[in-house]
């Protein structure tokens, strides 16, 4: 396999730019002059950015016709071929709108109609002042923890135009509300790490690539899959790691290299590399990791000096290792029982990583399960054993398949873009939260709205659920995010007001009162960074067409929501957009001039071709300093060392995370764990390799290059296809205690006997709106995953720990139901008439 996406993407965006080479003969070069007036001329490619890249779109009489990638960047993805529909696709949200009952009655409407997908459109005048009226009430009758703003996650790139950022300046002129904590991605790992290795690491640059493919000689891929993650990043990617992911190909090929991917299934990166396997059971991560550390230890191969002179709590760690007090050596062969896996297998591992330089690289979604904290955990323990952490090319990492990890970062400035008011006047409403705790663990919230006034322990604190009335989500589609959609569906009824910003009709905004449309980043001008980790250099991001139908900018949404407090002025502090983006830039010429980097004037930059770049940074090695120096360089931890056993942890006495990793069987498990009678295969919902999570999901025809009959795909085995009945192109119905979707099959070898995946993101799609326990016709996974928190540690979300059961789908098929705009509903003469837009 070929990095094949790009090669084809190349490909058919090749034939633009041929087509299009002519096209600007006869246009001269029209970017120069005012770029940011989209729309203006005839004809003009204009030079934008993305989650997904960066690209120039073609832009004729005001529309968006074509898109070519950028020309800096060597590894396109194929997933800009959908950004354009984002715009004009039928499930845009065009007018701000306001569900029916709720217009009728208020905080008093029937919730029960939640999800019926019934608005009625509204003025954007009247719909603020709804927001605006219902923000008073609940500040006034439920004070602060009444409120609550969703984790604005994945907003589109940009340093001004930050959904998150907007929203949060906004609200906090008015009062105080309830926020969270954590995120869905690295829950566990980020509030465990920092307890083991004195930081969040997951987030953090890794050792540089250029140095891995110099010194290693094994790379231990643990549930970890770049070459399918890489194609996203958190800012604009440029895509520069695979140019290393190409060079580490060549090396294995060439057998300078091993590769091994830890992985119940055979992911995008090992067909890439043609790499090796441990094919182990899902969540067995932690039973295997023992096996190998036994081995070590048995066998005299771990570093006992590194364990020494960078480690604490080894002595304490190793009883457990043993078996001293619960009998249980967690030996290869105890391991194996576990993790499927030979016992022999499990040795030789052992054996190979002490053979040379080995690199842990750890994924994610291991983590992203019951007792997720204890896999990042004992990875890092495992790490110590074979004595490499801060060596280059060795030790351990949790961030090469998130946004760059392991690129060189470059000696360019950061820029920081909207940030908080500065010297801001007192809220409006003083904070008020009435005993309950002012932030919640983000995949927690459906548990809060079941249970205010409950208490749950996270890390160390007792949190408080607050009585929540009323919630707003910018940026985020909780309807996709949160697990088991069916619990949710009941706890929303508890919720008086929900208001939604976004500009696709997802099911969040079916399931809200007043949804309010923004525009995209393709309506928007600003700039950002190419190259998340690498920050390789700055581009400008030109407004491509002007907004459509009644959009308006998420910062715009909040000056005149703050108009009706009078505090427009202050949250815009007087500036209009190019002004705003002028001052973050020259924010970096500043930040440049300090370092020794000279950037040209922002009318240079901005009018010219849009794009610097920044000198290059040097190879770096994650850990290194304290590996080096540890007396001077200490870790964030409480020993300043690693923490293979945490006094801070222990002393918080949870049952379900002690003091030291141990394995500990999940709330749901095949292959000898619980709950596998009924349900016997495990479900992945990993990310998307053709979508950020929901994003582009409503792009139609982009839709349609992966879907199957329609419906988002699920993989299976040949053998579990082959006991059910199934083929290819089938529709199955998947299905557990806490749900049912349809989705289509797709047979591929890449799967083990008893794992299954539908992607996250897929659209909710019910097939009776509204109506726990329905069909849903598209084939959203979090209506199979159960919304129970990784521990008492970390609460963070346990999506990878659901089992499923799967067959034919045999009754008439239902469309499909998720995609598209609302029910509009006309009052006019008190009549009301059903309308479908679209
Ligand atoms: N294309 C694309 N890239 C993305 C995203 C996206 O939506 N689309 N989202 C981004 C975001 S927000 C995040 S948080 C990251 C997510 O990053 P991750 O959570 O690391 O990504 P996943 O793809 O879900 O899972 C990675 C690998 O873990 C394996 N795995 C699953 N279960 C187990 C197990 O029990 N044991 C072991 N050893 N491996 C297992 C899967 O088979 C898969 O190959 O990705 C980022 N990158
Ligand atoms: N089962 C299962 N569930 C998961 C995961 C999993 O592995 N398995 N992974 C989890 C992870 S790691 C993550 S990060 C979450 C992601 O969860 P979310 O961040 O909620 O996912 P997105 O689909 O990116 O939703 C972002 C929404 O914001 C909108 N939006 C984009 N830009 C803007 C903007 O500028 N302004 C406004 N107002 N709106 C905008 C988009 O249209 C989209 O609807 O999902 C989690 N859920
Ligand atoms: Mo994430």
């Amino acid at each position: 396999m070929e990095l094949n996406d790009f090669k084809l993407s190349r490909r058919r965006f090749m034939t633009g730019v041929l087509a299009t080479g002519a096209a600007s003969i006869l246009a001269p070069n029209p970017l120069i002059g005012k770029v940011w007036a989209a729309g203006e001329m005839p004809e003009q490619w204009l030079q934008s950015g993305s989650h997904f890249g960066a690209f120039e779109a073609k832009v004729v009489n005001g529309e968006w016709i074509e898109t070519r990638p950028f020309k800096h960047d060597k590894y396109p993805c194929d997933m800009l071929n959908a950004v354009r529909e984002i715009v004009y696709n039928p499930s845009r949200v065009r007018y701000p709108m306001v569900r029916l009952d709720w217009l009728r009655q208020r905080e008093k409407s029937d919730r029960s109609q939640r999800g019926d997908n019934r608005f009625v459109r509204v003025s954007w005048d009247q719909a603020l002042d709804l927001v605006y009226q219902e923000l008073e009430r609940v500040q006034k009758e439920a004070g602060s923890s009444g409120v609550f703003t969703g984790l604005a996650d994945w907003q589109m790139i940009g340093k001004l135009h930050k959904a998150g950022g907007a929203m949060d300046r906004g609200l906090g002129l008015h009062g105080s509300y309830v926020t969270t904590v954590g995120d869905y991605s690295a829950a566990a790992a980020q509030v465990i790490l920092p307890h083991v290795m004195g930081s969040l690491e997951v987030y953090e640059q890794q050792t540089s690539l250029p140095l891995v493919i110099e010194n290693t000689n094994t790379i231990v891929l643990w549930g970890c899959d770049p070459i399918k993650n890489l194609q996203i990043e958190y800012l604009v990617p440029d895509h520069q790691p695979f140019d290393y992911w190409q060079q580490i190909k060549e090396r294995v090929a060439q057998g300078k290299m091993r590769v091994i991917s830890v992985d119940p299934v055979r992911s995008k990166t090992q067909n890439y590399l043609g790499c090796e396997q441990l094919a182990l059971n899902p969540q067995t991560d932690v039973a295997l990791m023992l096996g190998v550390a036994w081995t070590l230890y048995q066998e005299k191969l771990y570093d006992s000096a590194f364990i020494k002179d960078y480690c604490v709590g080894f002595e304490q760690f190793l009883p457990y290792l043993l078996g001293e007090h619960d009998n249980q050596p967690k030996s290869p062969e105890w391991a194996a029982k576990i993790c499927g896996l030979s016992a022999e297998n499990i040795r030789d591992f052992a054996r190979l990583l002490v053979k040379g330089r080995t690199q842990f690289m750890g994924g994610w979604c291991a983590q992203r399960m019951h007792h997720g904290e204890q896999y990042p955990w004992m990875l890092v323990v495992l790490a110590s054993m074979v004595g490499q952490i801060g060596l280059p090319g060795g030790g351990v990492g949790f961030g090469w398949h998130y946004n760059g990890g392991g690129t060189v970062t470059s000696l360019g400035p950061v820029l920081s873009g909207l940030g908080s008011i500065s010297n801001p006047p007192a809220p409006i409403h003083a904070a008020d939260f009435r005993g309950a705790s002012e932030q919640i663990p983000v995949s927690r919230i459906v548990d809060c709205l079941l249970s205010p006034g409950k208490k749950v322990e996270f890390n160390g604190t007792t949190i408080t659920y607050p009585d929540i009335k009323m919630a707003i989500y910018s940026a985020a589609n909780p309807f996709h995010a949160q697990q088991d959609r069916n619990r949710m569906i009941e706890a929303w009824k508890k919720l008086e007001t929900v208001v939604v910003l976004d500009h696709q009709w997802t099911a969040s905004c079916r399931f809200a009162d007043i949804v309010l449309p923004v525009t995209t980043r393709y309506e928007r001008n600003d700039i950002e960074q190419f190259g998340t980790h690498s920050n390789k250099g700055l581009m400008a991001i030109r407004q491509i067409v002007k907004p459509q139908y009644e959009a308006r900018h998420d910062f715009d949404v909040f000056t005149d929501l703050c108009k009706r407090f009078g505090r427009d002025e202050v949250y815009s502090e007087k500036r209009s957009e190019m002004e705003w983006i002028k001052a973050i830039y020259e924010e970096g010429v500043t930040q440049g001039a300090a370092i020794g980097v000279t950037m040209p004037d922002f009318d240079t930059f901005w009018n010219g071709e849009g794009y610097i770049e920044y000198p290059a940074g040097k190879p770096w090695v994650r850990h290194g300093d304290f590996r080096d120096q540890p007396d001077l360089n200490p870790l964030g931890t409480p020993s300043g060392l690693i923490e293979i056993y945490s006094k801070t942890i222990a002393d918080f006495h949870y049952q379900d995370c002690p003091g030291h990793p141990v394995w500990m069987e999940p709330f749901e498990r095949n292959h000898g764990g619980h709950g596998a009678e009924q349900h016997p295969l495990h479900l992945q919902s990993c990310h998307p390799d053709k979508r950020l999570h929901s994003q582009i999901c409503s792009s139609d025809s982009f839709r349609k290059t992966y879907t199957v009959a329609n419906r988002e795909p699920l993989y299976i085995s040949p053998e579990d296809a082959k006991t059910r009945g199934l083929k290819n192109g089938d529709v199955a119905r998947v299905f557990n205690a806490r749900g049912q979707v349809l989705a289509g099959v797709v047979i591929s070898p890449d799967y083990a006997p008893g794992v299954v995946r539908i992607h996250e993101g897929a659209w909710y799609s019910p097939k009776e709106g509204g109506k726990s326990g329905t069909l849903c016709t598209y084939g959203d996974p979090n209506v199979l995953s159960a919304d129970i928190g990784t521990s008492s540690l970390s609460q963070g979300p346990s999506a990878h720990t659901a089992l499923v059961q799967v067959e034919r789908y045999k009754g008439e098929l239902p469309n499909v139901t998720g995609f598209g705009g609302p029910h509009e509903i006309q009052l006019t003469t008190g009549k009301e008439e059903l309308h479908a837009t679209a």
